[in-house]
C-alpha cells in the first residue's frame, strides 16, 4: 500500500499553523484578529499549496527527465467541485489541518464552505473526467488533462414559485487559489479566413490558410494531487484572449473601438460552458470553443515533444496518446493532420498513420439528439482548411476501406460517409472520431455492445479490433473517504486502511454482513448522515424531514430518459392511496430530488415545476401524517452530492433500458450503502451482477424488450386505460389540485405520455416500478435484513473504482507505464 508522501507526513498541526498564519500575513495582508473566514480559507489553501507545488515540481521534472509516454485527456468538461478537502485528504493532511485550524479557533467545515464549486461541466461526462484525473495521479501515470477555462461554469439554479431560474456562475470572481497562470506557455490559434492553393519551387501543390482571426490561448494550470502517492499531475485549462499581434493594426489606424470589439469577441470564446441543450447544432461559438482548446492543446503537446525530439516525428505516437472525451474534441483529428501536412510538410499517408496511432475515442451517449454534427456551411466558414482535410479523410476512407469491403455499394457509402448528404450537408463527428482513432470504447458493457450493434455496425465490420469496453468508475477518495468520514473510519477499523487505493478490499466487509454489532454501527452511521442531511434540507428548502424515514434519492440531470416523472407518478400513486385509505401502511419515506434542467429544455422544466408543486401540496397535507415528504434540493452540484450520497437509503436509477450509457451516481450511492431501485440499463446491470439480486430492486423492460415493444407498436394509451392508478394520477395532474385556481398547469407531463406517445416508455414500466418500490418498503421493515443489504452494497462494489477504469484504459487503450516520483 502507499503511504503519505514524506513531505506531507512530516507536517504536523504545529507546522501547518505556522504556515497558515504566515500566509495570512504575507499572502492575504491581514492578521489573525481581523481576518474573515474567506481570508482564513485562502491562507490555508496557500499553506496547502506549498506541499502541492513541491509535488508538482518533482513530478513534472521526473516526467521530463524520464521522457515518459503520457496520456492527454481532451475534454470540454471537468466537474471538479471543491478542491480543499480533496487536496488535504490526498496529501494526508486533513487531520493535521483540522487540528491546526481548531487551535486557531476555526472549524474546518466552515472554511470549506468558503470555496465555490468548480462546476466546469454538465453532469456525468464532466464528473467522470474529474474522477479519472484523480485516479491517473494516484496511480502515478503520466497524464495531462486539457480543457477550457470557462469564466462561467454551469448556471446556478434557483426556484421561484417552483420554477427553475438560472443565474450565472462566477466561480473565480475573486480569484481561485488552486490555479496558476502560465503566461510563458501561451499559444495562438486561427479561425475563419480562406484557403489558397499555391505551388512550391518543386511544383508541389500546397494549401495555405489565410486566417481571418487570431486568438490567444492563455493556460491556467490546476495541480491534480494523487492520493498518498507522490504524483501531482496537471489539469491545463485554456482561456481565450485577443491576440496582441492581430489587434495592433486596427488599433494604430485609429480603430480603437473596433479593436476592443474584437477583444470582446475573442474573450467570448471561453466565457461560458454550454449546457446540454435540446440540440447542439447551429452554434458557431461552440465549434470555435472546441477548436480553440484542441488547437492550443495540440500545440502545447507538440512544443513539449519537440523539446525532447526536435523535428523527428517518428517517436510521436510512442510518446503521445490523446483520449477524446466524446466527440466534442474530435476536431483535434483534422487539426493534427493540418499541422503535420501543411506545417511540417509531411506526406498525407505518414501523417494519417500518426493520427491513427494517437487518438482514441470514448462514446458517452446513444441519444440521437446528442450525437454531434456540424453543418458543412458553418464548418467551412470557421475552419475552411479543416473542412478540406475532412473531405480528404473521407474520400480516402470511402475509397480505400468502404469500397474495398463493399464494392460499388452506395448505400454503405451513404451510411458510413463522414459527410451526411441532404438539404443541409453535415459533418458527423462520431464517424470522424471512429475513422481517426485506433480504439473506440463505450462506458459500460451493455452500452459498448449497443455502440457496436446499433450505432457503428459497419465500422465494426471494417475494424472489429478497434472496439472495446471500459466500464466507468468513481474515485473512492472523494466519494467515500472524504464525503463519508464516519463510514470511512469504520472501514479503516474493520478491514484496514488500504481500501482507498484497493477498493476490492471492501469485499472483506461481506464477512460482517450478518454481524449484529456491525449492522448496528453501519445503520447508526447512516442515521447520523441522514440527520446531517435533514439539517441541510431544512436550511435549503424549509422542509422538516424525519431521519427515521427512508431517504430515497434521485440525483442526476433532468431528462425524460432518466424518468424523474416516473418517480413523480409513483409518489402521486402513494399519495392517492393514502387519501383513499387513511390507514395505508407504508414505511415513511422522504423522496429527495436534485437536478438541473437545460435552460432550453421545456418539458424538463415542467417536470421540475410539477415535482415542486406536488411537494408543496403533500408536505402540507395533514392527512399524509408525514408518511411522504418530497423535497427538491435547489442548485444540485458536486458539493451537494457529497452531502446527499452518504445519507441515502435508496438510489433511484430508473432510466429507460438502453438510454443511460453507464451512470456513475449509481456507483457512488451503492458504495455508500444505498440500495438501488433500477432498470437493467448502463452500469446498473454490472452493479446487479456484483451485489446479487437479493441486494438490489431491479424492475422494468430490458433492452431487448424495449426494442420488441417498439417493433410491435407501443401504445401508451393502453396502459392509461387499463391501469386505474395510472389513469387517476395522470388525470389528477390536469386538475387544479396542486395548482389551486390554475388547472392544466401540470398537464405537460400527461400530454407527453399520451399525445406525445411516451417516447421513454414511462407507462410501460410503471407497474414494475411500483412493485419494486413495494419490495423496498417490505425490505426496510426488517431492520437486520436491510442493514445486511446495505452492507453488502458497500462490500460488493469495489469494481467501480475509477482506478479500475483507468487500469482498463491502460491495458486496452493507452499502453502506459507508471512513473514513480520521490
Ligand atoms: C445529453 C443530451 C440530452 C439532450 C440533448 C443534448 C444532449 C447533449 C449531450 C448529452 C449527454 C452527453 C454525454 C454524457 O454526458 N453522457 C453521460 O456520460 C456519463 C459518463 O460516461 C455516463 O455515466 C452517463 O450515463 C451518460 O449520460
Amino acid at each position: 500500500s502507499t503511504k503519505p508522501s514524506s513531505a506531507a507526513m512530516q507536517l504536523t498541526a504545529e507546522q501547518l499553523k505556522e504556515r497558515i498564519v504566515r500566509h495570512l500575513h504575507a499572502t492575504l495582508g491581514t492578521d489573525i484578529n481581523k481576518a474573515s473566514p474567506q481570508a482564513w480559507w485562502r491562507a490555508t489553501c496557500a499553506a496547502v499549496n506549498e506541499s502541492v507545488f513541491d509535488g508538482l515540481r518533482t513530478t513534472q521534472r521526473e516526467h521530463y527527465q524520464q521522457d515518459t509516454r503520457a496520456v492527454h485527456y481532451f475534454s470540454l468538461e471537468y466537474l471538479m467541485g471543491r478542491l480543499f478537502s480533496n487536496n488535504l485528504h490526498n496529501l494526508g493532511l486533513y487531520q493535521s489541518a483540522k487540528q491546526a485550524l481548531a487551535e486557531l479557533g476555526h472549524d474546518i467545515a466552515e472554511l470549506e464552505d468558503q470555496e465555490e464549486d468548480m462546476a466546469l461541466g454538465n453532469g456525468g461526462l464532466g464528473r467522470l473526467a474529474a474522477c479519472f484525473i484523480d485516479s491517473l495521479a494516484t496511480m502515478n501515470l503520466p497524464a495531462v488533462g486539457y480543457g477550457i477555462h470557462y469564466e462561467h461554469g454551469l448556471f446556478q439554479q434557483e426556484f421561484q414559485a417552483g420554477r427553475q431560474i438560472e443565474r450565472p456562475d462566477s466561480w473565480r470572481e475573486y480569484g481561485n487559489p488552486w490555479e496558476i497562470c502560465r503566461p510563458e506557455s501561451v499559444q495562438e490559434i486561427s479561425v475563419y479566413g480562406y484557403v489558397e492553393t499555391v505551388y512550391d519551387l518543386q511544383g508541389r501543390m500546397k494549401k495555405v490558410w489565410h486566417p481571418g482571426r487570431i486568438i490567444k490561448g492563455v493556460p491556467w494550470d490546476i495541480p491534480v494531487v494523487g492520493y498518498h502517492g507522490s504524483s501531482v499531475n496537471v489539469l491545463r485549462l485554456w482561456e481565450s484572449r485577443a491576440s496582441d499581434f492581430f489587434n495592433w493594426d486596427v488599433f494604430n489606424s485609429g480603430g480603437y473601438v473596433d479593436a476592443s470589439r474584437e477583444n470582446i469577441e475573442a474573450e467570448t470564446i471561453s466565457k461560458v460552458l454550454y449546457p446540454n441543450d435540446e440540440t447542439e447544432a447551429g452554434k458557431e461559438l461552440r465549434l470555435i470553443q472546441q477548436y480553440f482548446f484542441c488547437s492550443c492543446s495540440l500545440k502545447d503537446i507538440i512544443r513539449r515533444y519537440k523539446r525532447a525530439h526536435g523535428d523527428d516525428w517518428s517517436k510521436f505516437p510512442e510518446q503521445v496518446v490523446i483520449q477524446l472525451n466524446d466527440t466534442h474534441p474530435a476536431v483535434a483529428i483534422p487539426e493534427l493532420m493540418r499541422i503535420l501536412v501543411d506545417r511540417a510538410d509531411m506526406h498525407w499517408d505518414e501523417a494519417w498513420g500518426i493520427c491513427q496511432q494517437v487518438f482514441a475515442y470514448t462514446n458517452h451517449t446513444l441519444l440521437p439528439e446528442a450525437l454531434e454534427s456540424w453543418s458543412v456551411r458553418m464548418f467551412e466558414k470557421v475552419l475552411p482548411r479543416h473542412l478540406e482535410i475532412i473531405y480528404e479523410i473521407n474520400r480516402r476512407f470511402l475509397l480505400e476501406q468502404v469500397d474495398v469491403r463493399w464494392p460499388g455499394d452506395n448505400d454503405k457509402k451513404r451510411k458510413l460517409s463522414i459527410i451526411e448528404e441532404g438539404h443541409e450537408p453535415m459533418v458527423r463527428m462520431g464517424h470522424l472520431s471512429v475513422v481517426g482513432s485506433f480504439r473506440v470504447n463505450g462506458v459500460a458493457e451493455v452500452h459498448s455492445k449497443l455502440v457496436q450493434s446499433d450505432l457503428f455496425p459497419e465500422m465494426v465490420a471494417l475494424w472489429p479490433e478497434k472496439f472495446t469496453n471500459v466500464t466507468n468508475g468513481v474515485t473512492p477518495r472523494r466519494w467515500l473517504k472524504a464525503c463519508n468520514p464516519r463510514l470511512s473510519s469504520m472501514l479503516d477499523r474493520l478491514i484496514g486502511s488500504d481500501w482507498p487505493t484497493d477498493l476490492k478490499q471492501l469485499s472483506k466487509l461481506a464477512a460482517y454482513a450478518d454481524d449484529p454489532k456491525v449492522q448496528d454501527d453501519f445503520m447508526a452511521i447512516k442515521q447520523q448522515n441522514k440527520a446531517d442531511l435533514a439539517k441541510v434540507i431544512q436550511d435549503l428548502t424549509g422542509v422538516a424531514v424525519d431521519p427515521a424515514a427512508i431517504f430515497d434519492i434521485q440525483i442526476k440531470r433532468l431528462h425524460e430518459y432518466k424518468r424523474q416523472h416516473l418517480n413523480l407518478l409513483h409518489i402521486l400513486a402513494l399519495y392517492r392511496r393514502i387519501l383513499q385509505n387513511p390507514d395505508y401502511d407504508m414505511v415513511p419515506r422522504v423522496f429527495i430530488f436534485g437536478a438541473k434542467a437545460a435552460p432550453g429544455y421545456k418539458l424538463a422544466k415542467e417536470i421540475i415545476y410539477a415535482i415542486n408543486k406536488v411537494a408543496e401540496k403533500i408536505n402540507h397535507d395533514k392527512r399524509v401524517k408525514d408518511r411522504i415528504k418530497v423535497v427538491f434540493m435547489p442548485n444540485y452540484r458536486v458539493t451537494l452530492a457529497e452531502k446527499m450520497i452518504p445519507a441515502a437509503d435508496v438510489s433511484e436509477q430508473i432510466s429507460t433500458a438502453g438510454k443511460e450509457a453507464s451512470g456513475t451516481g449509481n456507483m457512488k450511492l451503492a458504495l455508500n450503502g444505498a440500495i438501488t431501485v433500477g432498470t437493467l440499463d448502463g452500469a446498473n446491470i454490472e452493479i446487479a451482477e456484483e451485489v446479487g439480486e437479493d441486494n438490489i430492486a431491479i424492475f422494468g423492460l430490458t433492452v431487448d424488450e424495449v426494442k420488441a415493444l417498439r417493433q410491435s407498436g407501443y401504445h401508451s394509451r393502453d396502459y392509461y386505460h387499463n391501469n386505474p392508478e395510472i389513469k387517476a394520477v395522470l388525470d389528477w395532474l390536469e386538475t387544479d389540485y396542486f395548482t389551486p385556481g390554475k388547472p392544466g398547469e401540470l398537464a405537460a407531463i400527461k400530454h407527453s405520455l399520451l399525445e406525445g406517445g411516451d417516447p421513454y416508455l414511462v407507462l410501460a414500466d410503471f407497474e414494475g416500478y411500483q412493485a419494486a418500490q413495494q419490495q423496498i418498503d417490505g425490505w426496510y421493515r426488517d431492520k437486520a435484513g436491510w442493514a445486511k443489504k446495505a452492507i453488502m452494497n458497500t462490500a460488493c462494489v469495489g469494481k467501480f473504482t475509477s482506478d479500475r477504469s483507468i487500469q482498463d484504459y491502460v491495458d486496452r487503450v493507452w499502453q502506459l507505464k507508471p512513473c514513480k516520483v520521490d
